[in-house]
C-alpha cells in the first residue's frame, strides 16, 4: 500500500471506528451529531498517524491501538472547538467549514468539546484492549499531563495572557511547546511506552517530537502569512489582526524557513538508530513543509 492510501485508510478506518463506538455506547444523538459534523472526513489527523508510526518502529499491530491513536485526536478537536468559541480565539471556520458553536451553539460546543475528553480517557481505558494495565496508566497519565495545565491547557493560558510587547522568543517558544508541542510528544512517546522500548527510545522520540512540533508552529504561521481561508479551511492572517506574537515576527520569513531545514537535519540524526524504519516518520516532517492547511 503506498503511503498516501495508508494514512487515507487510517482516517476512513478511525472516522469508523469513532461512530461505531459513539452509537454502540449509546452516546445521545445531540452528542453524536456535533461529534460526526466535526470530525468525520475532516482534519489531518497527523496526531493519529505520527502515534502509528512511532508504534510502528516497536512492530506493533495497528488493530491493537487505533483506539488510543483515536484517543489523541479526541483530545486535539476538543481543543480546536474550545479554542474556536467566543471566549477564546471566537472564529467562524474550521476544517472548512463553520465552527462548532456556530452551526449549533455555544452550550452544545463546550458539552461536546468536555464528552471529547472523557471519551479519549474511556478509549485507552478500554477493557478489550490487548494492552496491559500498566500500559494503560503510563498513557493516561502521559495524555493528562501533555494535554492539561502543564501541556496544551497551560500553553493556551500563557497564550492568551501573554503581552506582546514584553515577551520575548524564549517565552513564544515555550508557549508554543506547550499549547501544541506537548500533544505530539505524546504520540511519540506512545510508541516506546506500548512497544516496550527503552528510556534512551522515549527520549529520542520525544526529542524528534519536540522538533517536529517547531517544523509545524512555523509551517502554521507560514500558512496563516501566506494563505488563504479557502486554501487553509480556517481563517488566516489572524495572528497579525489580533496582535498576537509568533516566531516569524521575531525571526523573520527567511530564517524561520532555515530552522525548519535546520530541524529536519536533526531529525535525519536522531532517527538513525531505527534505519530505514523512521522513513515514514521523517517524511511525515517533510509533509508538514509542503502543506496548505
Ligand atoms: C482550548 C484547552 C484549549 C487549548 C487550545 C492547540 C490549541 C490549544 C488551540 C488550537 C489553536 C490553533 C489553531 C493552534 C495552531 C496550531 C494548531 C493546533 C492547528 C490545528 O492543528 P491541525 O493543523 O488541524 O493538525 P486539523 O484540522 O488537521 O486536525
Amino acid at each position: 500500500m503506498n503511503i498516501k492510501k495508508k494514512y487515507d485508510f487510517i482516517r476512513k478506518d478511525l472516522d469508523n471506528y469513532l461512530v461505531d463506538y459513539l452509537i454502540s455506547s449509546s452516546y445521545p444523538k445531540n452528542i453524536v451529531d456535533p461529534i460526526k459534523y466535526i470530525f468525520l472526513d475532516k482534519g489531518k489527523k497527523i496526531r493519529a498517524i505520527l502515534l502509528i508510526e512511532a508504534c510502528d518502529l516497536f512492530d506493533i499491530d495497528y488493530k491493537d491501538i487505533r483506539h488510543i491513536a483515536l484517543a489523541i485526536e479526541c483530545i486535539h478537536t476538543y481543543s480546536l472547538i474550545h479554542d474556536d468559541l467566543p471566549a477564546m480565539d471566537d472564529d467562524n471556520y474550521r476544517r472548512g467549514e463553520l465552527t462548532l458553536h456556530k452551526k449549533y451553539d455555544e452550550a452544545t460546543a463546550i458539552l461536546v468539546g468536555d464528552a471529547l475528553i472523557s471519551l479519549a480517557f474511556e478509549l485507552i481505558t478500554n477493557e478489550d484492549s490487548v494492552l496491559s494495565p500498566e500500559c494503560k496508566i503510563s498513557l493516561v497519565n502521559n495524555l493528562a499531563r501533555s494535554s492539561g495545565g502543564m501541556g496544551m491547557v497551560g500553553g493556551q493560558m500563557l497564550d492568551i495572557y501573554m503581552n506582546p510587547s514584553t515577551t520575548n522568543i524564549q517565552e513564544i517558544n515555550n508557549m508554543q511547546h506547550m499549547k501544541t508541542g506537548e500533544l505530539f510528544c505524546f504520540s511519540c512517546i506512545s510508541g516506546p511506552i506500548i512497544g516496550g522500548g527503552s528510556d534512551e527510545d522515549k527520549k529520542t522520540l520525544f526529542e524528534f517530537a519536540k522538533l517536529y512540533g517547531s517544523i509545524f508552529q512555523i509551517s502554521d504561521d507560514l500558512i496563516d502569512i501566506e494563505s488563504t481561508l479557502e486554501m487553509a479551511g480556517k481563517s488566516v492572517n489572524k495572528d497579525n489582526k489580533g496582535g498576537k506574537s509568533t516566531l516569524i515576527e521575531y525571526m523573520g520569513i527567511e530564517e524561520s524557513k532555515s530552522k525548519i531545514t535546520i530541524n529536519l537535519q536533526e531529525i535525519k540524526l536522531l532517527l538513525k538508530r531505527y534505519g530505514n524504519k523512521a522513513d515514514n516518520l521523517y517524511n511525515l516532517c517533510l509533509q508538514l513543509v509542503d502543506r496548505k492547511s
